[in-house]
């Protein structure tokens, strides 16, 4: 007998590891290999959100924004701007990185942290940093001297205007940002003492901002100091023609895939044809903050959003980063603040969902989204099995992961009502795009396997995915 089942994309009742929600944790232990980008988070709200949502969720890693001293100003990109290698931000104090560290990892989530040193601030006039050190375009007192910098005369004013010239991207100015000279031994070696400094906190890995923009080997040398196994993932924004490319720069770490997020404007991305890193090389993202804002992605404000979160959780290949941002009117916005100027602590909507509305600055909590928190729990339950079942029609589409697991996703216009063959075992399973099941049960609907098929009634832009290991 074959039961048609609607699955529902209905919001969950609760947010896994909160009060009055006992979905059962995962054990601490990195579980998922996901990892989330907490964009503009402060030190103490990461802290509380390890222990009460991302630890119990399957979160394997969190990425911060950078931690060291800043220009000051409320817009986000301030911190783009390094001052100094003090640890000491408006998003928190040493101290209080070092403590949200260890919170984390005690939840089981190794921390990442931002790091940004091809450059220095951009300013013309210099000024003072958030934690009091004075500064100038070319000179950081303590730190760096006019000629620890690149002053690569190759364009009018020694800012980068040709993408196709190399030695233009690593040695010009990346929007006049003060350029170092990290193919010179000592720069080398203090952004090295830089890294081992938030290593000594307990930091397991790196974002390597504008990675691109320096040589392969200079970041070879910068992070060769660090402890063995520590996790680099390096921006290298994939531009096609162009001499620098991602494949430069695997032998230091991970890369994040750009080509995934891009490819998802337009479809399901398809590494095996070509322009892609391999899989373990790759780290993957629908959006990160730059994408959110200048549209090379989706963003979480757009219709089929969900449904490319669960494309990239469900799939078998890269290492997938979701991002967690905050609602913004202009691009340059910073996130909410508090009385003092420092970044206020984070609270997320009530029931954080596609369809909450989130005032200015305020946090989104896509991290918290039911669909992120129940395919984290199915990425967890398929584990590296193979994928099988692949089915296609235009912009539908369904495939398996060995007998562990089915996805669906439609990502058409219209309703998805079909029969597909699944190797999951007969029997009723929990939507796991409506949110982990809970003690009371599914968070939503339930889908039946019957003879080896499943029948699927989806609506418009939704997605519905079950697990053998989550019966109804
Ligand atoms: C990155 N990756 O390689 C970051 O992901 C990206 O967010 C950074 O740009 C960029 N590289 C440099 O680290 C952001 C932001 C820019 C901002 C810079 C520096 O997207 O808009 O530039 O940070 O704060 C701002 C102004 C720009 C000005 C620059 C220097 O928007 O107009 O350039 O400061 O004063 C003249
Ligand atoms: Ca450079």
């Amino acid at each position: 007998m074959r039961r048609r089942l609607a699955a529902l994309v209905a919001a969950a009742t609760c947010v896994v590891g909160l009060t009055g929600c006992s979905s059962e944790p995962f054990a601490p232990g990195r579980a998922t290999g996901v990892g989330v980008q907490l964009f503009e988070w402060t030190w103490d709200s990461i802290a509380s959100e390890c222990t009460d949502v991302l630890g119990p969720a399957g979160y394997s890693w969190l990425l911060t924004s950078p931690p060291n001293e800043h220009i000051t100003g409320t817009q986000w990109w301030t911190h783009y701007q390094p001052v100094s290698y003090r640890i000491e931000s408006d998003l928190g104090t040493r101290e209080q990185f070092a403590a949200m560290v260890k919170t984390c990892h005690e939840a089981g989530v190794d921390v990442y942290a931002d790091a940004v040193v091809n450059h220095m601030t951009g300013s013309d006039t210099g000024g003072i940093g958030w934690a009091g050190s004075s500064y100038q375009h070319d000179d950081y007192p303590g730190i760096w001297t006019d000629a620890d910098f690149h002053h690569c005369g190759l364009t009018a004013d020694d800012d980068i205007e040709n993408y196709s010239d190399a030695a233009q991207v690593q040695t010009c100015e990346l929007l006049n940002l003060a350029d170092l000279d990290t193919g010179a031994d000592h720069v080398r070696q203090r952004l090295g003492e830089y890294l081992k400094d938030l290593q000594s906190l307990g930091v397991d890995g790196f974002r390597i901002d504008a990675a691109k923009h320096m040589a392969s080997d200079d970041i070879a040398a910068i992070t060769s100091v660090l402890k063995p196994g520590t996790v680099i993932m390096q921006e290298v924004i994939r531009g096609a023609g162009e001499p620098i490319q991602p494949e430069q720069y695997t032998g230091n770490g991970q890369v994040y895939e750009f080509a995934w997020g891009t490819g998802l404007l337009t479809g399901t991305p398809d590494p095996s044809s070509g322009g892609f890193v391999d899989s373990d090389d790759a780290i993957v993202f629908v959006e990160n903050h730059d994408t959110e804002r200048n549209g090379s992605t989706p963003n979480s404000t757009q219709i089929d959003y969900v449904l490319d979160v669960v494309a990239t959780l469900a799939a078998d290949y890269g290492t997938p980063q979701i991002f967690s941002g905050y609602r913004y009117a202009t691009t340059d916005d910073g996130p909410a603040r508090a009385s003092d100027g420092a970044v206020a602590l984070v609270e997320c909507p009530a029931d954080p969902g596609p369809r909450v509305e989130v005032a200015d600055g305020q946090m989104v909590c896509q991290h918290r989204w039911p669909a992120t928190l129940g395919m984290l729990r199915w990425r967890a339950a398929v584990g590296d099995a193979a994928v099988t079942d692949e089915w296609t029609q235009g912009l539908a589409r369904a495939f398996g992961r060995g007998d562990l697991g089915f996805v669906v996703l439609n990502g058409t216009a219209k309703s998805l009502v079909t029969t597909l063959t699944t190797s999951v075992p007969d029997g009723t399973y929990c939507d796991l795009v409506a949110g982990p099941p809970t003690s009371s049960g599914c968070a939503g609907g339930a889908v039946t396997v019957a003879g080896g098929m499943v029948a699927v009634d989806l609506p418009a832009h939704t997605a519905a995915a079950f697990a053998a290991s989550d019966p109804a």
